[in-house]
């Protein structure tokens, strides 16, 4: 394990003015789409598709020349991005079928060499992100289904019908030369580079739950990263406690703090931004036979927990591979857009707020306002009124209906409780929000 230099690269990182601005801004974005898309998208079975059906490369490579993402319009994806309120992209630039979506010279498993389409995909993709203001990151993979000299193998990938070496220094010097051209200055300014897969050669014990079995070299790739772009954050899908040289955590399908993903169960909250990220149907990559797409209700309770919880969502699409993405994931980020132009306020540029997440629901808070979002008001007594458990102590100048078309009414009860009381005994509406002064 890599713990030594990971310490030493704690004495010397220190963010920058511009890195901790970017910060800042990346908890006022609050919103984010993920984009999962490479050649796997061509089966429609996710993005996992050449270990679960345990292809070898040999097997895996000729999908490259099937892929043709013709219709592809990196114009009208950031258009819907930015309809949906998000105001930030994360896209996968590699994943862990080490497969480069952009015009990389450090091997030919690329878009521009290996397929019939033949072009960047994601220079286009950041041009128009600059034109229509929206922040560009790229998932980076560090483990590697096809690389020769990613081994040992690790947890996954195993058969991949390469021999058993290589050499992983020259694999990590591969993984950086990737970064250094990502971040050289053709793609402008990147806001972050989203890693995962450190897992994939975890070698855990109860004294370490950090501990690997390779040296990952993280010190030396973050600052790399920081060197090129300082602004640009660094965050790492590793679900254990933040690393020196990161700039934000995320909870992968997990709300900060409560540790219902398998995943997350040894991540404690560090004291870096948040972020949860999860998907609209149960997939990442394209997934033809997927249809159990999750309500508008449910994707805005999780924008709203997750923000309770002072974290960002970042929501995930998976374009098919003609480059276009499927109606059912455009409904939901237009709804979630819908619903942003009315409540964003409650959202953007909060921090978690004053109460702590309760089961009716979060809190919310910018400079002295907090919103109380009621997400799933608790059962009512006989007279219809419920307490708002953990508001007994919130004492809020000028409360009152953020939304005065909400079907929630709200009272004091006689020990100082906050109460509120459905109007109707319909469907509550999707967020019922109060809001008052500190
Ligand atoms: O294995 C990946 C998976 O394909 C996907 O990219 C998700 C996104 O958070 N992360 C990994 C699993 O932790």
């Amino acid at each position: 394990c890599d713990e030594q230099e990971l310490d030493a690269a704690a004495e010397t990182y220190t963010p920058t003015a511009e890195n901790l601005a970017a910060r800042r801004w990346f908890q006022d974005a609050r919103f984010g789409v993920f984009i999962h898309w490479g050649v796997y998208s061509e089966l429609g079975r996710g993005e996992w598709v050449m270990n679960n059906q345990k292809m070898t490369v040999d097997q895996y490579k000729p999908l490259a020349e099937r892929f043709n993402p013709t219709k592809y319009d990196p114009a009208a994806w950031v258009a819907l991005v930015k309809k949906s309120g998000a105001r930030y992209i994360t896209i996968t630039s590699k994943h862990h079928d080490g497969f480069a979506l952009w015009d990389s010279k450090t091997s030919d498993w690329n878009v521009v060499d290996a397929t019939p389409y033949g072009k960047d995909l994601l220079k286009p993709l950041a041009e128009a992100c600059k034109a229509q203001g929206i922040k560009l990151f790229f998932y980076h993979s560090h483990l590697d289904w096809t690389h020769p000299d990613y081994f040992p193998r690790g947890r996954t990938g195993q058969h991949s019908g390469r021999p058993d070496d290589g050499n992983f220094d020259r694999y990590l010097d591969h993984m950086d030369a990737q970064l250094a051209e990502l971040l050289g200055g053709d793609y402008g300014d990147v806001a972050g580079i989203w890693f995962d897969g450190w897992w994939d050669q975890l070698n855990r014990s109860p004294e370490n739950p950090r501990a690997t079995h390779v040296d990952w070299r993280l010190g030396q790739t973050y600052r790399l990263i920081h060197g090129l772009q300082p602004a640009a954050l660094v965050g790492n899908n590793h679900h254990v406690q933040p690393f020196p040289g990161e700039d934000f955590q995320m909870f992968e399908r997990d709300l900060p703090g409560e540790n219902q993903g398998g995943h997350s169960a040894h991540a404690v909250i560090g004291d870096l931004p948040l972020e949860t990220c999860d998907t609209i149907n149960k997939s990442w990559g394209y997934n033809a036979s997927d249809h159990s797409v999750k309500s508008t209700r449910q994707l805005v309770h999780y924008l709203v927990k997750a923000a309770g919880r002072d974290a960002n969502l970042l929501l995930n699409v998976g374009p098919k591979p003609d480059g276009t993405i499927q109606d059912e994931f455009q409904e939901r980020l237009l709804a979630m857009g819908k619903w942003l132009d009315v409540y964003g306020d409650s959202i953007y540029g909060t921090r978690g707020g004053p109460v702590a997440p309760q089961a009716w629901g979060v809190t919310t808070r910018r400079g002295d306002a907090v919103y109380i979002h009621v997400l799933d008001p608790p059962k009512p007594g006989p007279d219809g009124w419920s307490k708002l458990a953990g508001c007994e102590k919130l004492s809020l100048k000028e409360l009152g209906y953020f939304d005065p078309s909400e079907k929630l009414e709200w009272r004091r009860g006689a020990d100082g409780a906050l109460e509120v009381r459905l109007k109707q005994a319909d469907e509550p509406a999707i967020d019922t929000l109060l809001v008052g002064q500190l």
